[in-house]
Protein backbone atom coordinates (compact mmCIF):
# COMPACT_ATOMS: atom_id res chain seq x y z
CA UNK A 1 0.00 0.00 0.00
CA UNK A 2 1.18 3.56 -1.06
CA UNK A 3 0.35 6.62 0.72
CA UNK A 4 1.37 9.98 0.20
CA UNK A 5 2.53 13.17 2.59
CA UNK A 6 2.26 16.31 2.25
CA UNK A 7 4.44 17.97 4.33
CA UNK A 8 3.76 21.56 6.14
CA UNK A 9 1.50 23.09 3.17
CA UNK A 10 0.41 26.04 5.50
CA UNK A 11 0.50 29.84 4.98
CA UNK A 12 3.41 30.54 7.11
CA UNK A 13 5.29 28.80 4.61
CA UNK A 14 3.90 30.78 1.28
CA UNK A 15 5.97 33.00 -0.39
CA UNK A 16 3.95 35.96 1.55
CA UNK A 17 4.09 34.10 4.82
CA UNK A 18 5.91 34.78 8.52
CA UNK A 19 8.23 32.16 7.14
CA UNK A 20 8.72 32.32 3.55
CA UNK A 21 9.56 29.80 0.79
CA UNK A 22 10.08 30.85 -2.16
CA UNK A 23 7.32 29.72 -4.71
CA UNK A 24 5.96 27.67 -2.51
CA UNK A 25 2.17 28.74 -3.94
CA UNK A 26 3.43 26.32 -6.67
CA UNK A 27 3.39 23.16 -4.64
CA UNK A 28 -0.70 23.81 -3.85
CA UNK A 29 -1.79 22.30 -7.54
CA UNK A 30 0.57 19.71 -7.36
CA UNK A 31 -0.06 18.91 -4.03
CA UNK A 32 -3.67 18.46 -5.44
CA UNK A 33 -2.95 16.59 -8.58
CA UNK A 34 -1.05 14.07 -6.48
CA UNK A 35 -3.61 13.45 -3.59
CA UNK A 36 -5.67 12.06 -6.30
CA UNK A 37 -3.50 9.68 -6.91
CA UNK A 38 -3.44 7.96 -3.17
CA UNK A 39 -6.20 6.46 -1.11
CA UNK A 40 -4.05 7.26 2.20
CA UNK A 41 -2.99 10.75 2.21
CA UNK A 42 -1.34 12.09 5.00
CA UNK A 43 -0.63 15.88 6.39
CA UNK A 44 2.13 17.51 8.45
CA UNK A 45 1.25 20.80 10.52
CA UNK A 46 3.43 22.72 11.91
CA UNK A 47 2.07 23.53 15.31
CA UNK A 48 3.73 25.51 17.69
CA UNK A 49 2.75 27.00 21.15
CA UNK A 50 4.07 30.72 21.27
CA UNK A 51 6.85 29.85 23.72
CA UNK A 52 8.57 27.63 21.39
CA UNK A 53 12.00 27.73 21.40
CA UNK A 54 12.65 27.78 17.73
CA UNK A 55 11.20 31.09 17.17
CA UNK A 56 14.15 33.81 17.65
CA UNK A 57 11.53 36.51 19.40
CA UNK A 58 12.47 33.89 22.24
CA UNK A 59 16.05 34.06 22.66
CA UNK A 60 16.75 37.89 23.67
CA UNK A 61 19.49 39.29 21.57
CA UNK A 62 18.98 37.03 18.94
CA UNK A 63 17.79 37.58 15.44
CA UNK A 64 16.01 35.53 12.96
CA UNK A 65 18.14 32.70 10.98
CA UNK A 66 20.80 32.92 13.08
CA UNK A 67 22.06 29.62 15.05
CA UNK A 68 21.94 28.59 18.55
CA UNK A 69 22.56 25.62 20.51
CA UNK A 70 19.15 24.48 21.96
CA UNK A 71 19.11 22.37 25.06
CA UNK A 72 21.91 20.35 23.34
CA UNK A 73 20.74 20.46 19.44
CA UNK A 74 21.78 22.85 17.04
CA UNK A 75 18.75 25.18 16.19
CA UNK A 76 18.24 27.87 13.38
CA UNK A 77 16.36 30.30 14.91
CA UNK A 78 13.19 31.50 12.66
CA UNK A 79 10.58 33.88 12.64
CA UNK A 80 7.45 33.23 14.92
CA UNK A 81 5.56 31.19 12.49
CA UNK A 82 2.54 28.26 12.58
CA UNK A 83 1.48 29.17 16.06
CA UNK A 84 -1.06 26.95 17.28
CA UNK A 85 -4.29 27.79 16.32
CA UNK A 86 -3.60 31.24 14.46
CA UNK A 87 -4.12 31.31 10.23
CA UNK A 88 -0.30 31.32 9.80
CA UNK A 89 -0.67 27.59 10.89
CA UNK A 90 -3.70 26.67 8.46
CA UNK A 91 -3.53 24.71 5.51
CA UNK A 92 -3.44 27.02 2.25
CA UNK A 93 -6.65 27.76 0.73
CA UNK A 94 -7.35 26.29 -2.80
CA UNK A 95 -5.49 23.08 -0.99
CA UNK A 96 -7.93 20.00 -0.73
CA UNK A 97 -7.57 18.96 2.72
CA UNK A 98 -10.75 16.67 1.98
CA UNK A 99 -8.21 14.23 1.10
CA UNK A 100 -6.45 14.26 4.18
CA UNK A 101 -6.75 10.83 5.56
CA UNK A 102 -4.86 12.38 9.10
CA UNK A 103 -2.84 15.09 10.23
CA UNK A 104 0.01 15.09 12.23
CA UNK A 105 1.12 18.25 14.07
CA UNK A 106 4.62 18.81 15.15
CA UNK A 107 7.03 20.86 16.91
CA UNK A 108 4.59 21.02 19.51
CA UNK A 109 7.15 20.50 22.58
CA UNK A 110 8.92 24.23 22.93
CA UNK A 111 11.98 22.54 24.45
CA UNK A 112 13.17 20.99 21.19
CA UNK A 113 12.15 21.76 17.08
CA UNK A 114 10.63 18.77 15.06
CA UNK A 115 11.49 18.97 11.13
CA UNK A 116 10.10 15.75 10.23
CA UNK A 117 6.94 14.31 10.59
CA UNK A 118 7.50 10.91 12.41
CA UNK A 119 10.25 12.24 15.11
CA UNK A 120 11.52 15.62 17.07
CA UNK A 121 14.87 16.56 16.23
CA UNK A 122 16.76 14.85 19.16
CA UNK A 123 14.76 11.52 17.84
CA UNK A 124 13.64 11.34 21.35
CA UNK A 125 9.30 11.30 20.64
CA UNK A 126 7.31 9.95 17.98
CA UNK A 127 4.19 11.42 16.06
CA UNK A 128 3.08 8.35 16.21
CA UNK A 129 2.96 8.12 11.75
CA UNK A 130 5.08 5.48 11.16
CA UNK A 131 2.81 3.18 13.20
CA UNK A 132 -0.44 4.76 11.72
CA UNK A 133 1.10 4.05 8.43
CA UNK A 134 1.95 0.18 9.53
CA UNK A 135 -1.30 -0.48 10.78
CA UNK A 136 -2.96 0.64 7.46
CA UNK A 137 -0.21 -1.44 5.47
CA UNK A 138 1.88 1.23 3.63
CA UNK A 139 5.31 -0.17 2.82
CA UNK A 140 5.41 2.84 0.07
CA UNK A 141 5.58 6.34 0.95
CA UNK A 142 5.54 9.50 -1.56
CA UNK A 143 6.52 12.87 -0.02
CA UNK A 144 5.87 16.67 -1.01
CA UNK A 145 5.53 19.97 0.66
CA UNK A 146 7.96 22.53 2.34
CA UNK A 147 10.58 23.20 3.10
CA UNK A 148 12.83 20.81 1.04
CA UNK A 149 15.86 21.62 3.13
CA UNK A 150 14.13 21.20 6.13
CA UNK A 151 10.59 19.08 7.10
CA UNK A 152 10.52 17.58 3.84
CA UNK A 153 14.12 16.01 3.66
CA UNK A 154 14.01 15.34 7.39
CA UNK A 155 10.64 13.41 6.75
CA UNK A 156 12.15 11.45 4.18
CA UNK A 157 15.25 10.15 5.77
CA UNK A 158 13.43 9.31 8.21
CA UNK A 159 10.61 7.39 6.42
CA UNK A 160 13.78 5.51 4.62
CA UNK A 161 15.00 4.95 8.05
CA UNK A 162 11.93 3.30 9.17
CA UNK A 163 11.73 0.97 6.73
CA UNK A 164 9.24 2.29 3.93
CA UNK A 165 10.46 2.75 0.28
CA UNK A 166 10.45 6.56 0.11
CA UNK A 167 10.11 8.35 -3.37
CA UNK A 168 10.54 12.65 -3.09
CA UNK A 169 7.89 14.12 -5.67
CA UNK A 170 10.41 16.88 -6.11
CA UNK A 171 8.68 19.25 -8.17
CA UNK A 172 6.28 19.77 -5.89
CA UNK A 173 9.13 20.73 -3.09
CA UNK A 174 10.35 24.41 -2.59
CA UNK A 175 13.13 24.80 -0.17
CA UNK A 176 14.10 27.99 2.09
CA UNK A 177 17.56 27.87 0.50
CA UNK A 178 19.21 29.80 3.71
CA UNK A 179 22.55 29.75 1.40
CA UNK A 180 22.04 29.31 -2.27
CA UNK A 181 22.71 24.94 -2.80
CA UNK A 182 21.03 24.01 0.21
CA UNK A 183 17.92 22.51 -1.81
CA UNK A 184 20.31 21.04 -4.19
CA UNK A 185 22.10 19.78 -1.59
CA UNK A 186 19.21 18.20 0.93
CA UNK A 187 17.95 16.57 -2.73
CA UNK A 188 21.53 14.85 -2.73
CA UNK A 189 21.52 13.80 0.69
CA UNK A 190 17.93 12.50 0.28
CA UNK A 191 19.23 10.34 -2.96
CA UNK A 192 22.58 9.02 -1.15
CA UNK A 193 20.17 8.30 1.70
CA UNK A 194 18.27 5.59 -0.81
CA UNK A 195 15.26 8.01 -1.53
CA UNK A 196 14.11 8.10 -5.32
CA UNK A 197 13.78 11.51 -6.85
CA UNK A 198 10.89 11.73 -9.38
CA UNK A 199 8.33 13.97 -10.21
CA UNK A 200 4.22 14.28 -9.74
CA UNK A 201 3.54 13.86 -13.86
CA UNK A 202 5.45 10.18 -13.33
CA UNK A 203 2.58 9.11 -10.73
CA UNK A 204 0.46 6.50 -13.20
CA UNK A 205 -3.09 7.83 -13.63
CA UNK A 206 -4.73 4.22 -12.56
CA UNK A 207 -5.72 3.26 -9.58
CA UNK A 208 -4.66 4.90 -6.11
CA UNK A 209 -3.46 1.54 -5.05
CA UNK A 210 -1.35 0.89 -7.58
CA UNK A 211 0.23 4.56 -8.39
CA UNK A 212 3.76 3.91 -9.70
CA UNK A 213 6.52 5.57 -10.42
CA UNK A 214 9.11 5.19 -13.43
CA UNK A 215 11.33 6.33 -10.77
CA UNK A 216 13.24 8.92 -13.26
CA UNK A 217 16.97 9.67 -11.54
CA UNK A 218 16.65 7.07 -9.20
CA UNK A 219 19.99 5.14 -8.76
CA UNK A 220 18.25 1.99 -9.64
CA UNK A 221 16.66 3.76 -13.16
CA UNK A 222 20.47 5.25 -13.81
CA UNK A 223 22.37 2.18 -13.19
CA UNK A 224 20.29 -0.11 -15.44
CA UNK A 225 21.31 -1.46 -18.87
C1 LIG B 1 9.97 24.23 8.69
C2 LIG B 1 11.50 25.68 9.57
C3 LIG B 1 10.79 25.74 10.75
C4 LIG B 1 9.54 23.41 7.52
C5 LIG B 1 9.26 24.26 9.86
O1 LIG B 1 8.34 23.13 7.38
O2 LIG B 1 10.42 23.05 6.72
N1 LIG B 1 11.09 24.93 8.56
N2 LIG B 1 9.68 25.02 10.89
ZN1 LIG C 1 8.50 25.31 12.62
Amino acid sequence: MNALIVVDVQNDFMDDGALPVPGAYDVVPLANQAMERFDIVVATQDWHPPEHGSFAANHAGHAPYERIDLHGLPQVLWPTHCVQGDDGAAFVNGLHTERFTAVFPKGTDPTVDSYSGFFDNGHRNSTGLSAWLRERGVTTVFVLGVATDFCVKYTALDAVGEGFATTLLADACRGVDLNAGDVDAAIEEMRAAAVTISAVAELTATSSQSALVIGLGSEQARSGP
